[in-house]
């Protein structure tokens, strides 16, 4: 137990604690056996001595208690980082946790934000080991060397701000063309039983290695770099039991993809996901990272899979077979219990499970490949299939190329030409070199495939897309995670259909929609052609080829490091602190938009083209909710200013609202801000001069965001009383005098005919979020302290 394990190879002063797990939860344990099987009696808990007369006392002795029974892995990996095992307050679903990770990790879309603010916090190094990776500002247009290129010269600017704000504070720092963040951190950094936060949604994808990782808004990887507990909401835990064996054409990514149409996009909202079960050890490592990946896509806080051999072979494959020896010592606490509880738990059977096609528009929307063809019919989606996209930090695995890549020889060997166009996105250096070397990038070279930059690349809005005009309808089969409207290539008409990237391949042989590889045959040199099922290697069997380095390690003395921020930059902008709590700015105040349906944070905040202004907080504002639809004409961005008297767009009203001093508020629906951890959907809001968004429900890290930058995220007790205000009401916000924790607000609503209504308004902050609320954000607080 003694021993010393460093987290990662690039970091030899910082080490695995296992042992603080170990403690953690013998402490936690121990306190639920003192509360003894009776209800009344002494508190041994030292938070509670003297008799139990509170009602919240026996909720708190209750809750305990339940901790005797056996825990879930997800309990154990979190109680296992708690502050203060001996006082924290511990309920699935309601109490918040205060934790320590182990580590952070930012990507350079929001690692700008994060570190301004980190910045404007005045403090000289990180608290925890810290990444930043360059992958998102990297736009697909010719292929991966050109696109480098031409994205080191654009983004100049911010790579030279990540690049020095990184040596100054500490952190270390992947450059463009190392590889997505999540591929990276998985090749490098994650380990069982470890936790970590991530300035990006899908950062649980390193549940795939048994961490708990979890994506939140810069402001929380602020707190944590600057040493303060990071703060969750207890989540609860939904057990998906894996009986069977996966093979044939099912893949990893069909459990996720089955996993999503079962719970939905919301379904694992407040849980995390953890994964049990006999089948658990057919997959390997990577095939549980890509399902751990789109667990984003349900809402949950995270995905988890037990430790086991698999993970072994892949930390001994990364170089890592130190982590391994010492995660057997701990096994017992990278497990579940026997016997543990779930609060809801989903069979699913491998050894029966079907490829999965998932959307158009949203990943939920699952459809099996048998039914496929008829949805197509069906549904009148576009038949033809105009381009096959596989890698990002989803599926571009050493297993998913060679899968994919045994389908491409077997074509090419058939000779039949692919119809439709193929990109690959390799999710790290390491991967591209790999892939390049063993002769599956040659495969796919010869299919006429075009390897992209080690980055993001199309998943997220950076492609530079010419077969198609913007507005036409045409369709695309994606081995990303998502696929919200215009998110691939900002056209609205184009139809992205999640799915393995082994189905993506195959498609692409077809062209056409409503083709099953499975079944079906093509026309091939001599004769007809049908696929035999994908097969390939979990693991290089020569080893990884490491690639170009890419690494920039903070130097060992860093006191003459300069970040400089340009008054005159268009890209990157100091912050200037938001202005505290004022009575006055919550009452008789305007909605600015009453959005209608789903609103992600792709329609509040539009990542592609407004990626570069991420490091620019005005600037950027000029995309504020310009996707969502207003209710009142069933259009984006086009709202009634009250001002000019005139439908205009979205940030052009609200700037002149704020210029005339008119504070305002956002209505929405469900799930509001689902989707990405990008902070900025919340930012430009206060920016721009709202103070609430009232909603049906939230999404949660859009949630946190907004508390964190002071505005007041506020949901409809009952979520009908949604239809009972209209764009043109003046509403006031009452309560806030009194504002506590479990206390609903009143909204008041005037309509134009001097009619009013009072609609009860829930929120779920906490005392230290009534803090930042009233502070203005959590930011000034934090500042505050330093100073
Ligand atoms: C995404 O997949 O939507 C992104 C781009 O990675 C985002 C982060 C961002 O908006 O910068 C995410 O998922 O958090
Ligand atoms: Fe990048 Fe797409 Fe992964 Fe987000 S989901 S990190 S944009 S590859």
């Amino acid at each position: 137990a003694s021993q010393k394990v460093t987290m990662s190879n690039l970091e030899s002063d910082k080490f695995i604690n296992y042992q603080r797990i170990e403690d953690n939860l013998k402490i936690v344990r121990d306190r639920a056996r003192a509360f003894g099987p009776s209800q009344s009696g002494v508190i041994s808990s030292p938070k509670f001595t003297g008799r139990l007369h509170h009602f919240e006392d026996l909720i708190f002795s209750l809750n305990l208690r339940s901790l005797g029974h056996p825990l879930t892995l997800a309990e154990k990996v979190v109680y296992g980082h708690l502050d203060d095992a001996k006082n924290q307050d511990i309920e699935r679903g309601t109490s918040y946790l205060k934790l320590r990770p182990d580590r952070v990790a930012c990507q350079d879309a929001t690692a700008q934000m994060a570190l301004l603010q980190f910045m404007s916090a005045g403090l000289p190094s990180v608290a925890v080991p810290t990444t930043v990776h360059c992958d998102h500002l990297i736009e697909a247009q010719k292929g991966g060397v050109a696109d480098l290129a031409r994205a080191n010269e654009i983004n100049k600017e911010v790579y030279n701000f990540l690049a020095t704000c990184s040596q100054k504070y500490n952190i270390g720092f992947w450059k463009p063309g190392s590889g997505i963040i999540h591929q990276i951190i998985l090749e490098n950094y994650a380990f069982p039983g470890g936790m970590m936060i991530g300035t990006d949604s899908h950062t649980p994808n390193a549940g795939g290695l048994g961490m708990v990782a979890v994506g939140v808004g810069g402001a929380d990887a602020v707190d944590v770099m600057a040493d303060i507990p990071w703060e969750l909401k207890c989540p609860k835990v939904i057990g998906i039991k894996l009986t069977g064996k996966l093979s044939g054409w099912a893949s990893p990514k069909d459990v996720i993809l089955k996993v999503a149409g079962i719970l939905t996009v919301k379904g694992g909202t407040g849980a995390i996901v953890e994964y049990f079960g006999p089948g658990v050890d057919s997959i390997s490592c990577t095939g549980m990272a890509t399902i751990c990946n789109m667990g984003a896509e349900i809402g949950a806080t995270t995905s988890l899979f037990p430790y086991n051999s698999r993970m072994a072979d892949y930390l001994r494959a990364t170089k890592r077979e130190n982590i391994a020896a010492y995660a057997d010592v701990f096994k017992h606490n990278l497990t579940p219990d026997a016997g543990a509880k779930y609060d809801q738990v989903i069979e699913i059977d491998l050894n029966t499970l079907e490829p999965y096609v998932n959307g158009p528009f949203t990943p939920d929307l699952a459809t099996p490949l048998s039914q496929f063809k008829d949805a197509v019919i069906k549904n009148g989606w576009p038949k033809e299939m105009k381009v096959g996209l596989i890698g990002s930090c989803t599926n571009s695995s050493y297993e998913d190329m060679s899968r994919s890549a045994s389908l491409a020889q077997q074509a090419l060997d058939a000779g039949v030409p692919a119809k439709a166009k193929f990109t690959i996105t390799p999710g790290s250096e390491q991967i591209r070199a790999t892939i390049e070397r063993d002769g599956q990038a040659a495969v796919f070279d010869k299919i006429g495939g075009v390897v992209l930059a080690n980055a993001c690349g199309p998943c997220i809005g950076q492609w530079d897309r010419q077969d198609v005009k913007k507005g036409e309808r045409n369709s695309i089969l994606i081995s990303y995670n998502r696929n919200f409207t215009g998110r691939n290539d900002a056209n609205p008409a184009t139809h992205a259909f999640v799915t393995s990237p082994e189905l993506v391949t195959a498609m692409v042989f077809s062209g056409d929609l409503t083709f099953n590889p499975m079944t079906d045959t093509l026309q091939g040199a001599n004769g007809p052609f049908k696929f035999q099922p994908p097969n390939g290697a979990e693991l290089p069997p020569r080893g990884f080829d490491a690639g170009v380095d890419t690494y920039q390690a903070p130097p060992a003395d860093r006191s003459k490091v300069v970040v400089d921020v340009a008054p005159t930059s268009n890209r990157l902008q100091l912050l200037t602190p938001f202005a505290k709590y004022d009575p006055k700015n919550y009452k008789d105040i305007d909605v600015l938009i009453k959005v209608q349906g789903k609103c992600t944070t792709d329609h509040i905040s539009m990542a592609g083209p407004w990626l570069k202004f991420r490091g620019h907080l005005d600037n950027i504002s000029n995309n504020m909710l310009i996707g969502a639809v207003n209710i009142a004409n069933e259009q984006a961005n086009s709202i009634y200013n009250k001002l000019t008297k005139q439908f205009e767009a979205v940030p052009k009203t609200a700037r002149d609202y704020k210029a005339a001093g008119k504070p305002w508020v956002v209505i929405g629906d469900e799930n509001y801000g689902e989707g990405s951890s990008r902070e900025h959907a919340a930012l430009e809001v206060r920016h721009l001069g709202g103070v609430a968004v009232i909603v049906k429900s939230f999404a949660r890290i859009h949630e946190t965001n907004l508390k964190k930058q002071g505005m007041l995220p506020l949901t409809f007790a009952d979520p009908k009383d949604y239809e009972k205000i209209n764009p043109e009401d003046i509403v006031s916000i009452q309560g806030l005098e009194s504002f506590a924790p479990g206390v609903p607000l009143n909204l008041h609503v005037a309509k134009p005919d001097g009619k009013t209504v009072d609609i009860k308004l829930n929120h779920t902050f906490n005392d230290g979020q009534i803090g930042w609320f009233k502070a203005g954000s959590a930011l000034n607080l934090m500042a505050a302290a330093a100073k």
